[in-house]
């Protein structure tokens, strides 16, 4: 196993790259599963569909958390997708849970799981952020990610741009978006890394490192899977109770989240 690798790129870097993580089948799973989604199978209750804008900026992406509003609407994001039985299964893997288990011991709590598309000569920049916050609902900050694309993410179709180190500066503020003013100081053009990726490629960051997307400038989509993991268990304080367990004790189950018509909250 690579993990003195892993561990030291971390450390260093805050992010590490396993290539060819998930296999051409699993990406299939997934791809035909966010398919379905779209199309308005496996619907459940309350699952967050966002729109795109029209206008491409940040400022317009609607705010308010949103429905399905049927197959041709052209969703930025989809969330809930720790709640796919698909999905789930995916980031249940042997290899993963090996990965968190390294970093965040034994139980491995999830924040969120959503999925970004940056359609085709299309999509709405995403500023550069951390994913932490303190006005988050927990005590518990998240401290990896994991993020991946189902189709080739390139500098050309939107993939994922980083600052390399900028870990190393924790909660910067407040956390999770970087206010303009600062940009110069924390995240200066000549330290930006794009990370290119295959389908099946998988990055896992520490969730300080700042990181942004563009847009798509070329001809196919560029749709990325993002999840946010917390160490051990932790409470959503708005909801007064725990947030879904990824790995461990508790965990969310891919029998169980097939079965569910709605998404818990
Ligand atoms: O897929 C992307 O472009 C970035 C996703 C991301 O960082 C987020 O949703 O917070």
């Amino acid at each position: 196993m690579s993990s003195d690798r892993y561990t030291q790129e971390l450390a260093e870097h805050g992010y590490f790259m396993v290539r060819q993580g998930f296999t051409p089948t699993d990406m299939q799973d997934m791809k035909a599963r966010l398919e379905d989604i779209v199309r308005g199978q496996f619907a459940k209750d309350g699952r967050r569909f966002q729109a795109d804008t029209e206008s491409g900026r940040y400022e317009d992406v609607e705010k308010s958390e949103m429905g399905y509003r049927g197959p041709n609407v052209a969703y930025r994001k989809i969330a809930d997708l720790e709640f796919d039985d698909v999905f789930l299964a995916k980031l249940q893997s042997r290899w993963v849970r090996d990965i968190c288990a390294r970093f965040l011991g034994p139980v491995t709590s999830v924040m969120r799981v959503t999925m970004m598309d940056k359609p085709a000569r299309g999509g709405t920049p995403l500023p550069w952020h951390q994913d932490v916050s303190l006005d988050w609902p927990t005590p518990t900050q998240p401290e990896l990610a994991i993020w991946f694309s189902l189709d080739e993410a390139t500098a050309a179709s939107g993939s994922l741009q980083v600052i390399p180190g900028s870990h190393r500066h924790g909660v910067i503020g407040r956390g999770h978006v970087l206010p303009t003013e600062l940009e110069s100081r924390y995240a200066p053009d000549s330290q930006v890394v794009t990370v290119e990726a295959q389908p099946g490629d998988v990055l896992f960051f520490h969730a300080a490192l700042l990181h942004r997307s563009g847009v798509n400038v070329s001809d196919a989509p560029r749709r990325a899977v993002n999840a946010i993991l917390m160490p051990g268990p932790a409470m959503h304080t708005r909801r007064n109770k725990p947030y879904p367990v990824l790995h461990g004790e508790g965990e969310l189950r891919p029998a169980d989240v097939a079965r569910l018509t709605a998404i818990p909250n």
